[in-house]
């Protein structure tokens, strides 16, 4: 019974390519975490119902135009407006499955060539994940799933670079499950490392980000 007692609820942050199934796979993983009783909420990076959220979505739908070190800066804004309240739902046992987060915001921007301590720079102190999970996708056949939806960001190319920095991102946080495995067994692994995840980190204290 994942998150039915009185602890603290779990940060989990699943991360990938365009693509890459995460967002079918978040509305899964928080639609068994519900039925099995667990208090859970679905979380998305970059959240465009903000002010600061619309300046990114325009920019993604290339219609408007920002210097490269402008918009990561908007990205992180986007997530620190939202630390707060955060951090009263996982302190109140909501548990967060959080679509991209601070990992996103480092491996495109440094797939445009900035400094990658520069880009992680400004998402210290926002909340640590318990678990973050990648999931794996040949940047190729991310590509053959149905196209790009045209976002700026949808070319192969670019994403070839993105997938090389969120390698480098790796830490003892991560689990990288293949995302080309067939989707009933992508869920059945996030069920699991979600789960487990959600019962070791009640007692635990939240912490923050550092890198
Ligand atoms: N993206 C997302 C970034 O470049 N930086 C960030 O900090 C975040 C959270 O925005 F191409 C990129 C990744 C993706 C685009 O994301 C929109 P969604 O998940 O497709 O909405
Ligand atoms: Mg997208």
């Amino acid at each position: 019974d994942a998150g039915s007692k009185s602890g603290r609820g779990a940060l989990v942050v699943l991360e990938g390519l365009d693509r890459s199934g995460k967002s079918s796979q978040c509305a899964r993983l928080l639609s068994y975490l519900e039925g099995q009783g667990c208090r859970a909420e679905g979380w998305r990076f970059p959240d465009r119902g903000t002010c600061v959220g619309q300046m990114i979505s325009a920019y993604l739908a290339n219609e408007s135009q920002l210097d490269d070190r402008t918009i990561h800066l908007l990205f992180s804004a986007n997530r620190w407006e939202k630390r707060a309240l955060m951090e009263s739902k996982l302190l109140g046992g909501t548990t967060l499955i959080v679509d991209r987060y601070s990992y996103s915001g480092v491996a495109f921007s440094a797939a445009k060539g900035l400094d990658i301590q520069w880009c992680k720079a400004p998402d210290v102190g926002l909340i640590a994940p318990d678990l973050v999970i990648y999931l794996d996708v040949q940047p190729e056949k991310a590509a053959e799933r149905g196209g790009y939806g045209g976002e700026r960001y949808e070319k192969i190319e670019f994403q070839k670079r993105v997938a090389d920095h969120y390698h480098s991102l790796r830490d003892s946080t991560w689990k990288v499950v293949d995302g080309s495995l067939p989707m009933e067994t992508v869920e059945e692994h996030l069920r699991e490392l979600a789960t487990n995840c959600i019962q070791e980190c009640q007692e635990k204290p939240l912490t923050n980000l550092t890198w």
